[in-house]
């Protein structure tokens, strides 16, 4: 069962499975819940979205035949692990053939935040008028040695740091991979949370969302951050109290943020849509082609192993 189309790749791939694949919905918004627990019924596989709940009720409307929840995505909050594993399901994602794709759009956030990329489009589009002037459109130039704060040196954290560093930004991190002796050669220095937050030019989050990690980012982790600095997220949306950021952006501590992520999918804030300083993006970080490929041909692989007793490629461990 696959909520909506993944492209080519999960079709070729259950072709040669020899399974059926039953497609949720074949619009672009994604089954109602109803329609979600009533489709799953009978499945062996659940090849799930970042937009699909699967907690016990869910896993439960399945039935005992299911074997695998192959997420097609790195980040599985939206999967209640223990849920699954109460019940003999295994659980898989797809680290490592994403991060390119969405240490790719950082970057364009980053750039189209600190430069004013948007807000520049916008205003010709609404028909303003054109101006021109040696200090309009003057935003923060990152080539200048800004300093990026990673927070969360993992595999996409990495990815963002190599193509930072080809822009001239000093680079410095927390996270698992920040001791690392390849994060050591692209010049990423370990450093911790309040380092970040005082002295990065540009945060941007990388950390999966936990419990412990929901509004990392809320008044007072904003008050820390360097006057001026701009906040990046393509990691989750609830990592960011949006209205505590709100508050930071319109009081001008904050010069800008883009965000890929939102606190409460697919709402958007009102009050960030109001800025111009802001930068919102549909969650399309991974929405690489090759990416999208990939990531649905690991989802795959991983639930054809399962049904096929063997080990999966990627499962989700904890
Ligand atoms: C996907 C993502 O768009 O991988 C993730 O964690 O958030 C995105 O790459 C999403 O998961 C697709 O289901």
């Amino acid at each position: 069962y696959l909520s909506r189309s993944v492209g080519s790749a999960a079709e070729e791939f259950s072709a040669q499975l020899g399974r059926e694949l039953r497609i949720g919905s074949t619009s672009s918004d994604p089954p109602s819940r109803e329609e979600f627990l009533e489709g799953v019924r009978g499945a062996e596989a659940i090849l799930s979205l970042v937009t699909d709940r699967i907690d016990a009720q869910l896993l439960d409307a399945a039935g005992d035949q299911l074997k695998v929840v192959a997420n097609v995505g790195v980040g599985y909050d939206n999967i209640d692990v223990a849920a699954a594993q109460e019940r003999g399901v295994t659980v898989t994602n797809t680290p490592g053939v994403l991060d390119d794709a969405v240490a790719d759009l950082t970057l364009a956030l980053i750039l189209a935040t600190t430069r004013r990329v948007v807000e520049s489009d916008r205003k010709i589009r609404t028909g303003e008028p054109w101006i021109w002037g040696p200090q309009d459109y003057v935003g923060l130039q990152i080539s200048a040695g800004a300093r990026l704060g990673i927070v969360g040196l993992g595999r996409i954290g990495m990815a963002v740091a190599k193509r930072a560093a080809s822009f001239g930004m000093e680079i410095i991190a927390t996270g698992r991979r920040a001791h690392d002796d390849d994060a050591a050669a692209l010049g990423v220095r370990p450093a911790e949370l309040p380092e970040l937050l005082a002295t990065s030019d540009v945060l941007s989050l990388h950390c999966p969302l936990k419990p412990e990690t929901r509004h990392l980012i809320n008044q007072y982790t904003l008050a820390a951050m360097k006057p001026g600095s701009y906040l990046i997220n393509t990691g989750r949306g609830p990592l960011v109290d949006e209205q505590a950021l709100a508050d930071a952006l319109d009081s001008g501590h904050l010069a800008g943020a883009g965000l890929d992520v939102h606190e409460f999918e697919p709402q958007t804030n009102p009050r960030l849509r109001a800025m111009e300083q802001v930068v919102l993006l549909h969650h399309i970080g991974s929405a690489g082609d090759k990416t999208r490929y990939d990531m649905a041909a690991l989802a795959f692989r991983n639930a054809s192993a399962v049904l096929n007793g063997e080990d999966p490629l990627t499962p989700v461990t904890h």
